[in-house]
């Protein structure tokens, strides 16, 4: 597979492993922005979330399942907390103060892979803002992620000799990868007005409608891509361009303004 521009580099690389955290009782108590604050059936969650899983397995994805931690309520969304680079993982300092200790309990696992790198104060990055595509990182900021943030994931990307591209976000989206996700080398899939494609030269896009907004929130895995129940539009037009799609149940981490990406920590 092939970057548009640059046909010599892949456009992501595919996970080996995928680090997920389980659903605490807590999660009833996530942060979400919605109002009134809809109710969340965390026996549900845990279903979804299951699934999630067994999918992941089933692809040959190695699953490293976290215990969950009634602390946390928005553990689950596990992929915030570093971000993977080729050589060292990134410690994300979370913006908010209720999921700042989150990282804690994931970095043993990542030490396995990478040497592992904190990102200090006044710094905040996220995972979830952070969408590697070949030798380029965007990283969204204005939502999540600060200023300091993005200069800490440039000074880290330099060293590896990538790029890193700064993604304002506009339109309330919450993370870079809440709004904008690769499906396939060339082709992204965004939802309009929380972000200027422009800085995406060279890609094309499918765009998610105002309503089916948490399906740009979408994972390729190996042949396949990830698409959220909720998006049944989005599931369309990427089967008329010949993706191959598997939908998931994600309602109440949607809930919680989380989606597929953010329930799994991939590293290659
Ligand atoms: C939060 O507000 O931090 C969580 N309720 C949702 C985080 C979703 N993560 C993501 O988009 N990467």
């Amino acid at each position: 597979m092939a970057a548009a521009g640059n046909p010599t580099r892949p456009v992501y690389r595919m996970p080996r492993v995928a680090i997920v955290r389980d659903v605490p009782d807590s999660y009833s108590r996530c942060l979400l922005r919605a109002s009134p604050r809809p109710e969340i059936d965390v026996r549900l969650a845990r279903s979804q979330h299951s699934a999630y899983v067994e999918q992941l397995d089933m692809y040959g994805v190695e699953v490293v399942r976290l215990p969950a931690d009634e602390r946390f309520p928005d553990s689950p969304f596990v992929e915030d907390t570093f971000v993977i680079l080729r050589d060292v993982a990134l410690a994300c300092r979370l913006a908010e103060p209720t999921r700042q200790g989150e990282v804690e309990g994931v970095v043993a696992e990542v030490a396995k892979y990478r040497k592992v790198e904190h990102v200090e104060a006044p710094a905040v990055l996220e995972g979830g803002d952070v969408l590697a595509i070949g030798e380029t990182l965007f990283v969204g900021v204005g939502g999540r992620t600060n200023e300091a943030g993005a200069a800490a994931l440039e000074k880290a990307a330099a060293r590896e000799g990538k790029k890193v591209v700064r993604v304002p976000l506009t339109g309330g989206a919450l993370h870079l990868k809440s709004v904008v996700n690769a499906v396939r080398p060339g082709l992204l899939a965004g939802a309009k007005g929380c972000f200027d494609p422009k800085l995406f030269a060279g890609h094309e896009f499918v765009w998610v409608d105002e309503k089916e907004r948490a399906g740009a929130n979408l994972l390729p895995i190996l042949a396949a891509v990830y698409v959220t129940h909720a998006a049944p539009r989005l599931e369309d037009a990427l089967r008329h361009r010949g993706v191959s799609t598997i939908q998931f149940e994600i309602s109440e981490f949607e809930k919680g303004d989380g989606g597929l990406t953010c329930l799994s920590l991939r590293i290659d």
